[in-house]
């Protein structure tokens, strides 16, 4: 790495500070010679690991992990219309096996209904058999046209995690909707992102849905960025692909479906939300280095203190938090800076007075320092830990308020998104209405029937036509 490239971008640099922190805390290798694709680096992907485990253990709860293949046959994929329209000017297609041509041309997933779906059919038969929860986490490739950023706009994304379940009636995945919403809700706030969950515009919806709920966090810069959907997809699908199940009463019915998906995006959203003119912040939870031990020697007593260090070290690992003891031969600002950029939620300073006066010294990376009697060290830290999760979705959940106005009128809310801000107006839903509002805003309408605390569900007049209107965030967006 090159540690000699000058100091980090401040944060309010943020598209500066976003690129550089991606190698400088070696998070993401963007020089892979295909525009889109990314490497992750082990750091990083130590980061995915702690964030995916934990999307995992909430869906293990309740649904089922498989795995489908990454092709895709052309007659299954172009088979719901809707579904191809949306996507067909961004799937990559396998046509040659080495220099054969193919006789069925094969589709590179760019999401994976067309995968599963033909599979469901054959898996659903009754009743008995819904609801049927299946999660997996793949890789899936789209030929994005927009400018690709790291983590952001992928053309592989490689860590897709995408839900699908069928149930006996629309109702039933109307329920599974709103609890995969709270699933999620809840997955966000275990990385302390605070979120704005809406009802996409019919415009907007996933290609084949009924509706789309998407759930939107606000960037530094103010931009709003999509860091999960969750799709109502009716009987579309499986109309198409004959996924039906005979009801209680022997009738062969048609099953309801919905999918939902998270992807890297949910770093990007962590390393953004969070980090600082210092660099990473990460919450406890998911910090691969919870815990940094850094010795402070001082000529006689350096075999005292790293001995003191490494029972310290041992003493915490045993406990089940993540501990490292950097004994590099550096100084010890410089391991500080080093450990500051990754985002390490706690340092512990041990020299040979603390150690005499059986204390540690503990440095916040959200800032304060602490002081620990030695014998009450993993209760001591337990609490700090649980105190720099705190602070850091309180600290979040300020920005976003800071983020987000009302207004009444179409000149204040191009100022307020020019400012950076994500505003609520009314809307009174129609077409034409939200074109106007995007076109003269420059921004895009996120969506309605808003869930959030800080957005009341107000009603009020259009902001175009003046007809009754409902509460809608509008903002600029990745
Ligand atoms: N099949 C459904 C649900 S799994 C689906 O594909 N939905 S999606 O198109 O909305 O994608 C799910 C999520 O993936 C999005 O909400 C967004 O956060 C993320 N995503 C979509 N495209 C990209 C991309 N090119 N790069 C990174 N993340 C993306």
């Amino acid at each position: 790495m090159d540690e000699d490239a000058g100091a980090l971008p401040p944060k309010h640099q943020f598209s500066e500070w976003y690129n550089n922190i991606l190698w400088r805390a070696e998070i993401m290798d963007v020089r892979y010679p295909v525009k889109g694709l990314y490497v992750w680096y082990p750091y990083g992907f130590a980061i995915r690991k702690h964030v995916y485990q934990r999307l995992r253990d909430l869906l293990d709860r309740d649904h089922q992990e498989a795995l489908f293949p990454l092709l895709i046959p052309e007659q299954e994929f172009m088979k719901e219309a809707e579904h191809i329209k949306g996507f067909e000017d961004e799937v990559y297609w396998v046509t040659h096996g080495g220099t054969t041509p193919l006789d069925v041309k094969l589709a590179l997933r760019p999401t994976s209904e067309t995968a599963i779906y033909p599979m469901y059919a054959l898996w659903v038969r009754s009743h008995a058999d819904l609801p049927l929860k299946i999660y997996q986490i793949v890789n899936t490739f789209r030929y994005e046209t927009k400018q690709t950023r790291p983590l952001i706009r992928l053309r592989e994304i490689t860590s897709f995690k995408e839900a699908h379940t069928v149930h006996a009636t629309w109702e039933e995945a109307q329920q599974q909707v709103e609890t995969a919403v709270r699933l999620y809700k809840e997955f966000y706030n275990g990385l302390c992102i605070p979120v704005m969950i809406s009802k996409r515009p019919d415009w907007d919806k996933f290609p084949g849905a009924d509706y789309t709920i998407a759930v939107d966090t606000i960037m530094p810069n103010g931009k709003s960025l999509q860091i999960g959907t969750v799709h109502h997809l009716g009987d579309h699908f499986s109309k198409t692909f004959e996924i039906k199940y005979e009801d209680a009463s022997g009738e062969q019915q048609y099953a309801q479906q919905t999918c939902y998906g998270i992807s890297e995006r949910c770093i990007a959203a962590l390393l953004s939300v969070h980090g600082d003119d210092k660099g990473l912040v990460l919450p406890p939870k998911v910090a691969p280095v919870q815990l940094v031990i850094v010795p402070i020697t001082i000529g006689k007593r350096h075999e005292d203190v790293i001995a003191s260090a490494r029972s310290l070290e041992q003493e915490l690992r045993q406990a089940g938090f993540r501990t490292k003891l950097d004994t590099r031969e550096m100084r010890p600002g410089a391991k500080y800076y080093w450990w500051e950029l990754r985002g390490v939620p706690l340092r512990l300073e041990l020299g040979p007075r603390d150690i005499d006066a059986g204390k540690v010294i503990a440095v916040k990376r959200t800032g304060g320092k602490v002081s620990f009697d030695r014998e009450d060290i993993k209760s001591g830290v337990a609490g700090v830990l649980a105190e720099i999760s705190d602070a850091m979705r309180q600290r979040a959940e300020e920005h976003m308020k800071d983020r987000l106005c009302s207004v009444i009128s179409i000149e204040p809310l191009t100022a307020a998104l020019n400012d950076g801000k994500i505003a609520v107006v009314h809307w009174c839903g129609g077409r034409p209405c939200g074109d106007a509002i995007e076109e003269k805003t420059n921004g895009s309408i996120l969506g309605t029937d808003v869930r959030s605390a800080y957005v009341p569900s107000t009603e009020g007049a259009c902001i175009i036509c003046d007809k009754p209107g409902k509460a809608t965030l509008v903002g600029r967006v990745y």
